[in-house]
């Protein structure tokens, strides 16, 4: 039976062409800025970003921390959404690695955005931790993939700068974003100071993630990496497979088709899951109504060859990616039926 994997689109494998670049890349020792392909994957993330520079980083989670270690202090605290990867799946490193608060707010990624900010940046006073930093993620993972609009983050961004404070955007999946929005990365690059984006996700890439910014602000990070011990030597093994990743990111939307399919075939089979609220690759499928538990129906899914994911409570993750077809869709679909007829 061939395993339908919909639990992230990290679980992507290189393509045969993405591993006879990565074995053919042109090296050199990154720590001493002499990888020549690291570099050109640098300078061409900065410029998809519309930023001076960018720094290729093992992970997206390296990439958001380092940015919080950069833009904070000790003791500061960063207004970010309460269902944000920086919150939920980082180990708590913001606490950890830079010493600040997170102050989560429930609802920051909708439409009431920039009141919602608005209400949590700190007043001046000797009680309190000053705000130093906003931090948006587009698409919000937790959110369902769902997409915050340009102007939705314009207007934030103003309302940072208003204040004097930062706004980093963890863009772990932008080109995701960029193309639900019908815009490009740099688009929604333009309303942050740094963003991070990924890789090894949607595009399809085993390894990497990239932090971008102006030059002083990617320097301090580089400085950082090494800190975390992330200096990499012949990474360009690695970036060869990024710059692939990085040549085609239309085929997303054969991702964002597959995940409103899945939706609709869920929706058919009598779940509240609305098939116009997919706006990307994720769907999130709410079991708190169901006659059984998410664990149990996870675990027969599994016997069935679907994997999938959990996200907030009673709610189970179905990502698409490059490795699932549509065809795989189908039968994901007539397996999530059986599932749903041996625990009902
Ligand atoms: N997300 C992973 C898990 O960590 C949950 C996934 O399967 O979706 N920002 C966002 C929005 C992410 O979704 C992720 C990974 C990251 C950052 C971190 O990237 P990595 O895994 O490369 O550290």
């Amino acid at each position: 039976m061939k395993i339908i994997d919909l639990r992230s689109d990290t679980v992507t494998k290189p393509t045969p062409e993405m591993r006879r670049a990565m074995a053919e890349a042109e090296v050199g020792d990154d720590v001493y800025g002499e990888d020549p392909t690291v570099n050109r994957l640098e300078a061409l993330a900065a410029e998809k970003m519309g930023k001076e520079a960018a720094l290729f980083v093992p992970s997206g989670s390296m990439g958001n921390q380092l940015a919080l270690m950069v833009h904070c202090q000790r003791s500061e605290e960063v207004v970010c959404d309460s269902e944000s990867h920086i919150f939920h799946y980082e180990m708590a490193a913001a606490a950890v690695l830079s010493g600040v608060q997170l102050y989560t707010v429930p609802g920051l990624h909708g439409g009431e955005a920039e009141e919602l900010i608005a209400a949590h940046i700190r007043r001046s006073s000797p009680h309190l931790p000053v705000t130093r930093l906003v931090c948006l993620e587009n698409t919000l993972n937790r959110g369902g993939g769902s997409v915050m609009p340009r102007e939705r983050m314009a207007g934030v961004y103003r309302l940072v700068k208003e204040h004097g404070l930062a706004l980093h955007l963890d863009g772990a999946r932008i080109f995701n974003a960029a193309l639900a929005l019908g815009c490009e990365a740099a688009d929604l690059a333009c309303h942050a100071d740094s963003v991070m984006f990924c890789l090894s996700k949607g595009l399809g890439a085993p390894v990497g993630s990239l932090l971008a910014g102006e030059r002083g602000f990617i320097e301090k990070a580089r400085r950082y990496r090494k800190l975390l011990g992330g200096g990499m030597r012949q990474a360009g093994v690695l970036a060869a497979a990024g710059l692939l990743a990085l040549a085609n990111t239309e085929h997303l939307a054969e991702d964002h088709d597959k995940a409103r399919v899945l939706a609709a075939g869920l929706a058919a089979m009598g779940f509240a899951t609305d098939p116009g609220q997919v706006e990307t690759n994720m769907v999130m499928l709410d079991l708190g109504q169901a006659p059984f538990t998410t664990e149990d129906f996870l675990a027969q899914l599994a016997k069935e060859g679907v994997l999938a994911g959990s996200g907030r409570r009673h709610v189970v993750r179905f990502v698409t990616h490059l490795d699932v077809s549509m065809a795989d869709i189908g039968e994901a679909l007539s397996r999530i039926k059986k599932t749903v007829d041996i625990l009902s």
